[in-house]
């Protein structure tokens, strides 16, 4: 009998929270054959990243995954064997109780947000809190070893490194976005929240002797582009060139597609969580604009990961990298960074390709679930 997991997963904003337990439960189910049911109190959020699910059904099968409405009244439901409150969500009451009365006890996590500090390694696996006698365990996804490893699923290094040798398959992808890349123009993808600092970026490009042409999939970042190109109204489909720079809308493709886009990309400016961890896999230099917390305890977080990243690079690389990453999260003047960045462009692509392979020579946060569930028992 496969094991059964419940993931729980509540859209707090944005597309991070269900864009990483839609993942983590397609990769159970395909990789670990486990029985997997996905709660979700947004469907709405979801469908922009899997179209083909219908927002009116309590429940339905999707990738062989059982998506479930998690509905503000709850339904009696029987516990799991796994089971996992993803972001320190609060699970329903009813379901806690059914957790306690179950023969078998089940193994209880919360999957933490993603961070390269320090002290994660220390707090990975640790026992939580107590709901009557079933222990709550952390889980911590991380970059280092004793972290519990980033999502990846099998095959995907070389399905990319695949798609990125064949030019044609490249073409073809984005012909179907809309999109014609210039020979020599340097193609960027954005995904970025509101920024300040994007002005200055693409008075940068626009001013350039070498070609640009970004790629912005619907979202919140449009309100900045719009002001800068000095339009109303931007929606997919909308091309607009402003000397060296075209700027292209494109529609908020599907997850599947998501990883394609960066894979054809130079450069590549992702946020949150999910979308900075495909970048890495993309093997391609990029630029994270992290989710804000109170108290600017992101930057720490920013501050965390780059010092991890950057070992290894020359000190001019590791400065125009920092340099551009830091501004762009205060929303400060990009133009002097990106130069410097550009002319880094060489030593940051092999840079990134050595990183992809060093993350991935670490067992995948699946597996890694799988494992101390297995360890658990
Ligand atoms: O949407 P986000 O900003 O999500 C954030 C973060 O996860 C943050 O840590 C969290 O606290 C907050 O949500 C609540 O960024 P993220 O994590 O990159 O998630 C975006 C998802 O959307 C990711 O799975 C990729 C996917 N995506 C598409 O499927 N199609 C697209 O066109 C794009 C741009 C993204």
């Amino acid at each position: 009998m496969a094991v059964r997991w419940d993931i729980f997963c509540t859209v707090v904003d944005n597309f991070g929270d269900i864009g990483v337990t839609w993942r983590l439960a397609r990769q159970l189910v395909a990789e670990h054959r486990c029985a997997v049911r996905l709660w979700v109190d947004d469907l709405r959020a979801f469908e922009r990243l899997c179209p083909e699910v219908d927002v009116t059904l309590a429940q339905q099968w999707q990738q062989g995954v059982d998506v479930c409405h998690w509905p503000r009244e709850w339904l009696p439901a029987e516990a799991a064997d796994v089971v996992i409150a993803a972001f320190a969500c609060q699970l329903p009451g009813d379901y806690m109780d059914a957790m306690a009365e179950r023969k078998v006890t089940p193994l209880w996590m919360n999957l933490d947000y993603l961070s390269a500090e320090d002290w994660v390694v220390g707090c990975h696996g640790l026992p939580s809190v107590k709901y009557k006698h079933v222990q709550k365990y952390f889980f911590f996804p991380g970059f280092r070893e004793g972290t519990g490893g980033l999502l990846r699923e099998v095959g995907l290094l070389e399905r990319r490194q695949q798609f990125q040798q064949d030019a044609e398959a490249q073409r073809r992808f984005l012909q179907e976005l809309g999109v014609e890349r210039a020979p020599d123009a340097r193609l960027i993808s954005l995904f970025a929240y509101e920024n300040t600092g994007l002005a200055s970026w693409f008075d940068a490009m626009a001013a350039d002797v070498r070609a640009t042409h970004v790629l912005v999939p619907e979202g919140r970042v449009l309100g900045d582009v719009e002001r800068w190109l000095g339009v109303e109204g931007l929606a997919a489909g909308a091309v607009h060139r402003r000397g060296a720079l075209t700027v292209q809308v494109l529609p908020f493709v599907r997850q599947d597609q998501y990883d394609p886009l960066l894979w054809c990309c130079d450069f590549n400016a992702v946020r949150g969580e999910d979308s900075f961890v495909r970048a890495q896999w993309a093997g391609r230099p990029l630029l994270w604009h992290i989710y804000q917390q109170e108290e600017d305890v992101h930057l720490e977080k920013l501050e965390a990961f780059l010092g991890l990243y950057t070992q290894g690079l020359s000190e001019s690389a590791e400065k125009a990298m920092s340099g551009l990453w830091r501004a762009w999260n205060a929303g400060q003047d990009m133009a002097g960074h990106w130069k410097n960045t550009c002319e880094q462009q060489r030593e940051l692509a092999e840079h990134a390709q050595a990183w992809c392979l060093e993350q991935a020579s670490r067992p995948d946060l699946a597996t890694a679930l799988v494992k101390f569930y297995g360890n658990w028992i």
